[in-house]
């Protein structure tokens, strides 16, 4: 600890710390407006000078270090009388308007020098749709700049001329919209002037109240306040603090939010008759509900209904989800959308490592000496993490990229494998086959902890990535150079993505990715580990609460959790075999499955072979849909129960790292809408469960899940109040945990390397179908797209495009925007073509978001052995002039 007297008192601090945290620790505000704490601090702006007895001059407090015997006065006469001149300077340029959110003008207001601003007014850039741009408030402070490109990665903005004519202005030259921004809103968030804003606050005005809680979109879970005023969001920031975030936020957590209050949200309990949609009580709603049910398990039996649990709902919700499933239908066919996404990594990693979930945590990222990123588009997808791996890269981390596409994170990696799609399992033995033969594997970790290693070796002899190379399109050479970099530049982490997993060899690609952690004993350590990135905000916690047909609250096998959980419900866990998702779909098709609660999943839009999934659903007798708008699945329904958004209600999710985080309520329920966990609570009373689901609020249901979830146990909403916890959590003493496998594995002291053959995939190309399709993802667009299609992220991507590379296109004599036709096996649909130098000849990629595109009317019945994953990731296709 540093002695440090401060304004004549004395004080304590940590080594490390500069003054001006030293200042804002205790308390002491002074003007700073270059000083941002999620940057370098660069003394620029002069504005928190500080005298210090001994020196001849004043210093800036925000770079320079505090040291023991300090004595510091921060509003001297003198030193306030050149923070004056200085702000006084800096506001004369300024045309007089202002944005008085904004730190800058707080500042001038407290220094009575508001009247200073006396420049001209300039130009307003208005083309971006979230952010004002008005550079005639600027003060060059370099606060945009330099966020964008050390917090973001991005360069956008640049600095254009010197000294009086430093002029900043987005990459494009011409207007914000042009530019390369990907609209993270993190220069907006710095900006201490009215030079960079939150349209939405200009519009709708600032904040009245702010609540903390966690984003509703991807898997990575970051941390947000969000700000409402008259019962409507106007503005959403990042949690400075969030452990995942860290003050950062993308595109669609900060901005996306629209959605809440789109007019067409479905906010009243409706019920279909033959002349449509009929607005009825809850009351109705809920007993149709009842009767439809009960109907048909008397009719059928339990085997014939199911529920989906939604990985955009709350643990709380999920798992009375499956409770109700379980002890109200009396039924296993639960499911959840993890089914068509993760399941193959949940399932992997269970089996070979015991725990099926990812191995270590995004504050590994900057451990790394080596990042391995498969099959995972991290920039677009998970832009936070993608933005930190893309830091650290810059900061001198090895990346190795396995795509076919040339996403972004490829444009900086050390390594692009561009994999044929399908390919994945040739390409990972291959790297094995080099840190086999060229003994780069860990002896000690393989003798301490790894079993089968004999075996393996001698299967994995005859993988030579040369004996690969045509198979995955890739020459042998990079193979050998990409198993070098992560068998021997340690520690190295892997991060995957659906690239690896929505393929018919889906579980055993993950197996044998695995593997090569095995070998090169990357696992159990900071820096390391298997790391699938999850999709939605609560996919993990959805299947991990229970919506799984094989698996109780904490991915317990049914058998071995029933005792404990119908000790604790008083009732019975269903004895027989439950259906997954896909299962349900081909019994509903052959006639022998016939009701089904879909909450918060577009299975029609989004299941793969989409004709095929609406005969399903039109065959079934009785379809419940519990959504915020009338989706895809919706439209086929029997009853329609509308339930509200995530900024509307209490519970937790649970990130991709295993971490339980709150969400809280920012606002009442819109119109008649209800939480799912009270929709859910008053069907099992209508069906005669009271008893069972006698729950007040979130917190209740969360108390029982503690009770049936060891592993969770010790998490508690008093501690979640502070900070998301990652279990295992036994105790309320435990501190959670960042790094699974340290020293030994869940099923022992080893893990066993796994012989990994390659099955390829039925869906070849052929000279009918010659090009191979991927469907993914893109940044702006979120899956079914009900929530970013009802915000102005439409102004960035209007539709699903065809990308295609400039080759086939030459070839087929298209050109870029011409809507054409597109045909495979199984279905055709018209979509707008995009050329894109990122796809490779012979292969193509598009997004599955808009019902008037319809993707998945192209993709087929191929699914993944295991889990029945359906193979998004590989469709022949033709492409067909209109
Ligand atoms: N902006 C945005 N973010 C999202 C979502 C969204 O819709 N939009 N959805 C969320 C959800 S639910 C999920 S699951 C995640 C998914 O996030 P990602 O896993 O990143 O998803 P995808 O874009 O489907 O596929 C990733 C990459 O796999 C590559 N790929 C295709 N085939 C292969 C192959 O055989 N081998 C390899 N190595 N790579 C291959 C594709 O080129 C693509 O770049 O994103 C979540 N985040
Ligand atoms: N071709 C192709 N198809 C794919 C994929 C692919 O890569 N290619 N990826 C697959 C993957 S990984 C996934 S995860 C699926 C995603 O498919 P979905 O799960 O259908 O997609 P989401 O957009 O996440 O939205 C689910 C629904 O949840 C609703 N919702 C949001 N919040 C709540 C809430 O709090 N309560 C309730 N009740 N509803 C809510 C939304 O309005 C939306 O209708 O798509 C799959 N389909
Ligand atoms: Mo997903």
């Amino acid at each position: 600890m540093l002695q440090v007297t401060i304004n004549g008192q004395s004080r304590e601090f940590p080594d490390g710390y500069s003054i001006l945290q030293a200042l804002h620790r205790i308390g002491i505000d002074i003007p700073a407006a270059c000083f941002d704490e999620r940057l370098e601090p660069f003394g620029g702006c002069r504005l928190c000078l500080v005298a210090v007895q001994g020196m001849a001059r004043p210093v800036t407090a925000c770079n320079t270090p505090i040291a023991d015997g300090m004595s510091i006065e921060t509003h001297a006469p003198e030193i306030e009388q050149e923070r004056r001149t200085l702000l006084r300077l800096l506001a004369q340029n300024m045309p007089r308007h202002s944005v008085p959110a904004k730190e800058f003008y707080g500042c001038l207001r407290e220094y009575g020098l508001e009247s200073a601003m006396h420049g001209p007014a300039g130009a307003v850039d208005d083309s971006h749709p979230y952010i004002r741009v008005d550079m005639s408030q600027c003060i060059a402070c370099f606060r945009c700049v330099r966020i964008c490109a050390d917090v973001q990665g991005q360069f956008t903005w640049q600095v254009w001329n010197r000294g009086d004519k430093t002029e900043i202005r987005p990459d494009s030259g011409t207007t914000f919209l042009e530019s390369s921004c990907v609209s993270c809103g993190a220069c907006a968030h710095t900006c201490p002037t009215g030079a960079l804003v939150d349209k939405s606050i200009l519009t709708h005005g600032i904040p009245q109240k702010w609540t903390k809680t966690t984003c509703p979109y991807c898997g990575v879970g970051c941390e947000m306040n969000v700000g409402t005023r008259d019962g409507r969001i106007v503005q959403i920031v990042p949690v400075m603090d969030a452990p995942v975030n860290k003050g950062h936020l993308c595109v669609k957590g900060r901005y996306a939010y629209d959605y809440v209050h789109a007019e067409d949200r479905a906010t009243e309990p409706m019920i279909r008759t033959s002349t449509g949609w009929k607005v009825v009580s809850w009351k109705e709603a809920i007993a149709a509900t009842a009767h439809g049910f009960t109907q048909a398990l008397r009719e059928y039996g339990p085997g014939a209904v199911g529920v989906l649990g939604s990985a955009r709902a709350t643990n709380e919700e999920n798992y009375l989800a499956q409770k109700l499933a379980r002890v109200v239908l009396g039924t296993n066919n639960v499911d959840s959308c993890a089914r068509v996404c993760h399941a193959p990594s949940a399932a992997a990693l269970k089996m070979v490592l015991g725990t099926g979930a990812a191995t270590n945590s995004f504050d590994d990222i900057e451990q790394a000496r080596t990042i391995l990123v498969c099959g995972s588009n991290t920039t677009e997808n998970h832009p936070i993490v993608g933005a930190r791996i893309r830091q650290h890269v810059l900061r001198g981390a090895n990346l190795i990229v396995i795509d076919p596409r040339q996403i972004e994170l490829a444009e900086i990696a050390t390594i692009h494998l561009p994999v044929r799609p399908g390919t994945n399992i040739p390409l990972f033995n291959a790297m094995a086959n080099v840190i086999v033969e060229e003994r780069l594997y860990d002896q000690d970790f393989i003798r301490a902890r790894v079993a089968g290693w004999e075996d393996y070796r001698r299967f994995i002899q005859e993988w030579t990535p040369e004996s690969v190379a045509s198979i995955c399109g890739v020459e042998a050479d990079l193979i050998r150079r990409a198993a070098r970099f992560y068998a021997t530049a340690k520690p190295a982490m892997s991060v995957h993505g659906l690239g690896i997993t929505e393929h018919s060899q889906g579980t055993l690609s993950v197996v044998s990715l695995i593997n090569l952690a095995l070998l090169t004993g990357n696992i159990g350590k900071p820096g390391a580990g298997v790391n699938p990135l999850r999709g939605q905000n609560n996919v993990q916690g959805a299947a991990h609460m229970g919506c799984e047909p094989n698996h109780l609250t904490g991915f317990v096998p049914i058998d071995a959790g029933r005792e404990l959980v119908q000790t604790v419900w008083q009732a019975p866990v269903p004895k027989y075999k439950g259906l997954d998702l896909m299962q349900m779909m081909e019994a509903a098709e052959k006639g022998s499955f016939e009701a089904l609660w879909v909450i918060g999943y577009d299975i029609l839009l989004t299941n793969p072979q989409a004709d095929r999934t609406l005969e399903a659903m039109r065959s079934m007798k009785f379809v419940v849909v519990q959504d915020m708008f009338m989706n895809e699945t919706a439209r086929e329904a029997h009853v329609f129960l509308p339930a509200c958004s995530s900024m509307e209600k209490d519970g937790t999710f649970m990130n991709g790292e295993r971490r339980v985080q709150r969400i809280r309520r920012a606002m009442p329920p819109i119109g008649n809408s209800k939480s799912d966990w009270e929709i859910i609570c008053a069907v099992a009373k209508a069906m005669g469960h009271g008893r069972h689901f006698e729950f007040e609020s979130a917190e209740q249901i969360w108390e029982e899940i503690r009770k049936v979830w060891k592993v969770g146990a010790g998490i508690t909403y008093a501690r979640l109040d502070h900070a998301g916890i990652q279990w295992p959590c036994p105790t309320e003493e435990h501190p959670g945990t960042r790094i699974l496998h340290e020293g030994a594995f869940q099923t022992g002291a080893r893990a066993a390397l796994q012989r990994v053959e390659h099955v390829p995939s039925k869906e070849m190309t052929t000279d009918e179908f010659p090009l191979l399709l991927t469907t993914g993802r893109s940044l702006f667009q979120f899956n079914a797209g009900t929530m970013t299609l009802r915000t102005p992220n439409v102004v960035f991507q209007p539709t699903d495009y065809l990308d295609i590379s400039p080759d086939d296109a030459g070839r087929l004599g298209i050109v870029g925007g011409e809507m054409v036709t597109l045909r495979s096996r199984h279905g055709a649909i018209r979509i707008t073509v995009r050329l894109s130098p990122a796809v490779r000849p012979g292969e193509a990629f598009t997004t599955f978001t808009m019902p008037d595109v319809y993707t998945n009317r192209l993709t087929g019945p191929e699914v993944d052995e295991i889990t029945h994953t359906p193979e998004y990731k590989v469709t022949a296709v033709r492409i067909e002039k209109e």
